[in-house]
């Protein structure tokens, strides 16, 4: 060996022991968020620290932008790139926009993953959703028509314009409408973008703009909380009901006074938690990302992955008087 090569041989021994206690031990792992302030994200990040302790030796870098764009969580991308991350789990605000900058971060050995809201296939290796997406949908649009026995006019309140999965939902609540729902008429989807403000000019607007409107639904968990506050603010409880996907902790005051007879979701902190196991397993490579493949999510069981990579957590569970204080006190 030169003495060249000797210098750089020992410099490199040097670096690696210098290094060795993070790198050896810590396997870092975002959860890249649609945005931060979001209760439902806040739960899932929960679930991920949970994992995070179980599965040990694991950071979880929870991030987001401060509004649901997908510029936002380009940059944050970028930056976790630069950061040398070992694993993107990100809830994408965009199927498409993402995808450039995902490629990239794969390019670079990340491991990248999507849950909550995908990308396009070729911006990830797996994609987790909730649950099954027509099940989403058909439920949603249930949640209203219970409670409309003779049918009725309804409304959704939907996030950004642009969410891979409020999108996919509506799509699928669209598709099943005329055979399961005809007497349920959908005259209107607006979009608040899970900014609160935002979805209450919505709420408002939807309002005012149909008089007759029986029902308000609302997939996202920013806009069901705005609507429903609407309705309460503006005495329509009892003429408009407020349904859709919604947090139990923050939902329930409104279960409580009528502004909605009932909702639902998954359970988000399930979610995160299951993000990360899938993460990890394809990161250290105890899981290949291929059609047919069986990767396990730790006490939340297993899931196996269909042609397009993407696999489902579990079904939506219904909150209405009899349930939602107890699970308000859980997510
Ligand atoms: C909001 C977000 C999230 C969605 C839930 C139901 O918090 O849009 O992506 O899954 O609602």
């Amino acid at each position: 060996m030169s003495a060249l090569k000797k210098l750089f041989a020992a410099a490199a021994v040097t670096a690696a022991m210098f290094v060795a206690p993070a790198s050896a031990q810590d396997m870092k792992i975002a959860l890249v968020v649609k945005s931060l302030g979001n209760g439902f994200f806040d739960a899932a990040h929960k679930g991920a620290m949970d994992a995070a302790e179980e599965i040990g030796g694991i950071e979880v870098i929870y991030t987001g932008p401060t509004s649901a764009t997908a510029e936002g969580q380009i940059d944050i991308v970028n930056t976790l790139i630069a950061q040398q991350v070992d694993a993107i789990a990100i809830s994408a605000n965009d199927p498409d926009a993402l995808v450039p900058a995902l490629k990239r971060a794969m390019d670079r050995g990340i491991t990248v993953i999507s849950w909550d809201s995908g990308v396009a296939q070729e911006g990830r290796q797996v994609h987790l959703n909730p649950s099954d997406t027509d099940l989403i949908g058909e439920t949603i649009i249930k949640l209203a028509a219970d409670y409309l026995p003779e049918g009725g006019d309804v409304a959704i309140l939907s996030a950004s314009s642009t969410a891979t999965n409020q999108n996919a939902w509506i799509a699928a609540a669209e598709r099943i409408l005329p055979e399961k729902f005809p007497n349920i008429n959908l005259v209107a989807t607006v979009y608040g973008d899970d900014d609160p403000v935002k979805s209450t000019n919505e709420a408002k607007g939807l309002i005012a703009s149909y008089p007759d409107l029986d029902a308000i639904i609302a997939p996202t968990t920013v806009g069901v909380v705005a609507a429903a506050q609407v309705v309460t603010d503006d005495n329509l409880i009892g003429k408009i009901n407020v349904t859709g996907l919604a947090l139990p902790s923050e939902f329930k005051q409104f279960i409580d006074n009528g502004a909605s007879q009932a909702v639902a979701l998954w359970n988000p902190i399930d979610l995160g938690y299951s993000a990360i196991h899938i993460a990890h397993a394809l990161a250290t490579g105890a899981a290949t990302a291929e059609p047919g493949a069986t990767i396990s999510i730790g006490k939340v069981g297993e899931i196996t992955l269909d042609d397009s990579n993407s696999a489902a957590m579990a079904a939506p569970f219904q909150f209405d008087k009899s349930n939602i204080e107890e699970f308000s006190k859980i997510y």
